[in-house]
């Protein structure tokens, strides 16, 4: 069989489903490089899935959708046993099959997805220990198979191992620690021994099950709420106009219309001026076209120049670094990020929750991808003042998680760098630049 294509996007759990059934066999699968977030709502793709979800396996008789369908279809593309020898056989397979969707991929879901993009889907505690409970009543039930047998189905791997095998891999490599695992090493050494196999590895990469946990970081402003903080500020402060801070939401305003709460003093307002008008700077940036970049915006950072669409023709300095700092972050956790629309979504959530820092702030994230197929995130920032700004260390846990180094503008490497970052090159540090985002 030739012309099979599989939509998806790289290292998804559900794609690996079909493509190690082509490994038992023997047929190619293409993958072509896919954009989740468009193609998958372009009108050609809805044809091949009106739900506009990968995977989707286009064949000469035309599109499959449904992960597990799509597997079915390829592993009986050759007489191999995958689909089982006989009726009885075939129901156990798909026995195992529907389990793994509805006890195995539903509560695995419920418990991954808002840790790993919490705006898109919410974090709720009763929810995530729920998923957890059913996980662990999952888990049991398999391990209780297991104990005694070595596959899921006969005597060797079928349809059935690969379907739950690759229903367990987010959160076997993800969430389940040593201590979740314990109860159950007869799951674990049936999921590796598949890990292991030719056909398994060849799709799967090298597997590690997982000594850190992912967990859900909540925002300090969920901790305390905004209201509650904005209480807790002595009247005294001054409240001026310009000090933007998380203090002022339409829920305080609400609370007493007649007479705001005060804002507190942004530190950042009480430091000498600089000539260096980031503001100016931000609207020359966001004026100029992205092919001019280098030529327009970043002169004018070094040099300084006119503020656009000014009336009184004003001018502004170049880059200030008494009034001013360069940092790079890195995001510590780089094997996490292996979904280029959870990527995305993680630095959007990180930025949106930065608003009140606009004032003082300008930073663009880039989203790299390496040769493992993880998807490094690397920002650069331009502070007020010569740290991070406080309000931003106070109020936004996202910071944790990453590394933060101070730029040494004296070192051509790393001024270019910062160049090739708001110039947006197709290669950042060696990487391929696969999409930035702007905080301006
Ligand atoms: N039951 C489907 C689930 C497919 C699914 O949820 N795909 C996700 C990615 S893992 C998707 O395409 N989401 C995009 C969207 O919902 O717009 C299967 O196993 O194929």
């Amino acid at each position: 069989m030739t012309g099979l294509k599989l939509y998806t996007y790289p290292n998804n759990p559900r794609a690996f489903k079909a493509l190690i059934a082509a490994k038992y066999v023997g047929v190619q699968i293409e993958v072509p490089e896919f954009a989740m977030g468009t193609e998958n709502k372009s009108s050609k793709f809805l044809k091949l899935n009106p739900a506009g979800k990968v995977p989707v396996l286009e064949t000469p008789e035309g599109g499959v959708f449904e992960s597990n369908a799509i597997a079915r279809y390829v592993a009986g593309l050759a007489d191999t046993g995958l689909k089982g020898t006989t009726d009885y056989e075939q129901a156990l397979i798909d026995q195992w099959v529907d389990f793994a969707t509805l006890e195995l991929d539903a509560p695995f879901s419920s418990w991954l997805y808002p840790i790993v993009m919490p705006n898109v889907v919410p974090y709720n505690k009763q929810r995530e220990e729920a998923a957890q409970a059913a996980i662990k009543k999952a888990f049991t039930a398999l391990e209780a198979h297991l104990k005694s047998h070595t596959f899921l189905v006969g005597q060797r791997v079928t349809l059935a191992d690969i379907v739950a095998c690759c229903s367990i891999f987010n959160g076997i490599t993800k969430l389940t620690d040593d201590t979740f695992l314990k109860p159950f090493p007869g799951l674990k050494r049936w999921f590796l021994t598949l890990a292991h196999q030719p056909e398994f590895a060849a799709v799967m990469g090298p597997v590690q099950l997982c000594s850190s946990p992912l967990k859900y970081t909540p925002q300090k402003k969920e901790q305390a709420p905004k209201k509650d903080k904005a209480a807790q500020q002595p009247k005294k402060e001054a409240a001026p106009a310009a000090a933007a801070t998380p203090a002022a939401t339409a829920g305080e305003e609400e609370d007493t219309p007649a007479a705001p709460h005060p804002k507190p003093k942004n530190p950042l307002d009480a430091l000498p001026p600089s000539k260096m008008a980031l503001d100016s700077w931000k609207r020359m940036y966001s004026n100029t076209p992205a092919k001019s970049f280098r030529e327009v915006a970043i002169k004018a950072l070094w040099e300084g120049g006119d503020v656009p669409r000014s009336q009184t023709n004003e001018h502004f300095e170049g880059y200030d670094p008494e009034g001013y700092s360069m940092w790079f972050c890195d995001y510590k956790y780089p094997e996490e990020n292996t979904v280029n629309f959870i990527v995305m979504n993680k630095v959007g959530g990180f930025l949106q929750r930065l608003d009140y820092v606009r004032k003082y702030a300008f930073g663009v994230i880039s989203i790299l991808k390496n040769e493992s197929g993880e998807f490094p995130v690397k920002g650069l920032w331009i502070f007020r003042g010569s740290g991070i700004p406080p309000i931003m260390l106070d109020e936004c846990v996202d910071l944790e998680l990453y590394e933060w180094t101070k730029v040494n503008l004296s070192d051509p490497k790393q001024k270019a760098l910062v160049e090739d970052m708001i110039v947006e090159e197709d290669k950042i540090a060696g990487l391929e630049l696969v999409d930035t985002k702007v905080f301006k």
